[in-house]
């Protein structure tokens, strides 16, 4: 019985040097009170100089960047295939000039990657959204062709006006007809003022746990209600964490929709299709939430055999220097048995089986 990790995350060496060769966020650096190990700062406003280092940036070591280390993971969790990301903030920092030939290089180094460990590795691209949309819709026809490829990564700003953004369609057809998924995860969080003057005190807590999944909430909604999938009906989305919180405010969302005098009046409620088929049809969820609670409201809302196992990997490394098995890990381990203790071959399809079947991930 296969494990396959669908979100677990790696930045290649040449985009680890393109991090250290920069001085502003995302970057690679080291600070006076840790002269000897570097951290990496990716997070918007996790770069106040007026905090410790401890909440600047995490310690970045070959778990980041050594495909040794990610196998080892694998063997050390029993995880038997792993479908690598390029992690966050992926290419949108770049500019335009420079992002198609970027991508190029590190969707190449990642496939390069997975062909060293055959039948163990598979990744999902990276897109070069700062590029013309031909550039990008050029890689997505690219990507389509490259072995180990099985969709791509995709952060919530799309061109930079997010997703509800009709420039965005040429790409979501080139998607669609490419049958490429989208891995659509979270960078940006939620505005700063929301955390409070008191945010930097509380180390990486909010935006992690509470900005990471309201911005993805909030993406797949403006995506719903531009009417994205009604118009590429093919489309299809695995979202991390589990959906953010949409499994859970999926009802709220349809009722507030249901419940607008002015989507009835420009007439966008009759014909659309509604949240929860979206999630049935379109969604995809990963099982990354760490409770049993979180993942049986993301079964209810798109069903179990929709939903696949991941780690996150390489972040949320256990903090006690002695540890071996990583706590977040297991804790995904954990929800999973906790939630289908009457339904090992449930389970067992979560851990490996959707994956294989959604991702084709045959040897
Ligand atoms: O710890 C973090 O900042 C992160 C991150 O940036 N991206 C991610 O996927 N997980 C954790």
């Amino acid at each position: 019985m296969p494990t396959v990790d669908v979100h677990t995350h790696i930045y290649p060496p040449t985009f680890v040097e393109l991090l250290r060769s920069r001085t502003t966020v995302p970057y690679v650096r080291t600070f006076p009170d840790t002269p000897n190990s570097s951290r990496l700062v990716i997070l918007p406003g996790e770069d106040d100089p007026s905090t410790p280092s401890t909440s600047r940036g995490r310690p970045i070591g070959p778990e980041y960047y050594d495909i040794a280390q990610k196998i080892a993971f694998m063997d050390m969790h029993k995880i038997d295939k792993s479908v690598i990301s390029l992690a966050n903030p992926w290419l949108d920092f770049l500019p335009a000039e420079e992002a198609g030939e970027a991508a190029q290089r590190i969707n190449d180094d990642v496939d390069g990657l997975c062909a060293k460990y055959p039948g163990r590795l598979y990744a999902f691209g990276t897109l070069p959204l700062s590029a013309p949309a031909e550039t990008v819709i050029k890689e997505i026809e690219r990507l389509a062709g490259l072995k180990h490829m099985r969709g791509v990564i995709m952060g919530t700003s799309g061109l930079g006006n997010g997703l509800d953004d009709p420039a965005l369609d040429p790409i979501y057809a080139a998607l669609e007809k490419h049958s490429q998924l989208i891995f659509l995860h979270p960078h940006y969080g939620l505005p700063a003022s929301v955390y409070g003057p008191r945010a930097n005190e509380y180390g990486h807590v909010l935006p992690l746990a509470l900005g990471f999944p309201l911005e993805t909430t909030i993406a797949v909604t403006r995506m719903l209600l531009s009417g994205v999938w009604d118009r590429f009906t093919s489309l299809n989305v695995l979202l991390a964490h589990s959906g953010g919180t949409l499994p859970f405010l999926a009802g709220r969302i349809e009722s507030c929709v249901k419940h607008d005098g002015h989507l009835k009046k420009k007439g966008n409620i009759q014909g659309r299709r509604d949240v929860w088929e979206i999630l049935k049809t379109n969604i995809y969820l990963d099982a990354v939430i760490y409770s049993d609670v979180g993942l049986k409201a993301a079964i209810n809302a798109s069903g179990a055999d929709r939903l696949m196992f991941g780690t996150d990997h390489p972040f949320f490394p256990p903090l006690e220097e002695k540890a071996k098995e990583w706590h977040s890990v297991n804790a995904n381990y954990g929800a999973i048995s906790s939630a289908f203790k009457d339904d090992q071959s449930q389970a067992q399809d979560v851990l490996g089986n959707n994956a294989i079947r959604i991702l084709k991930l045959h040897d």
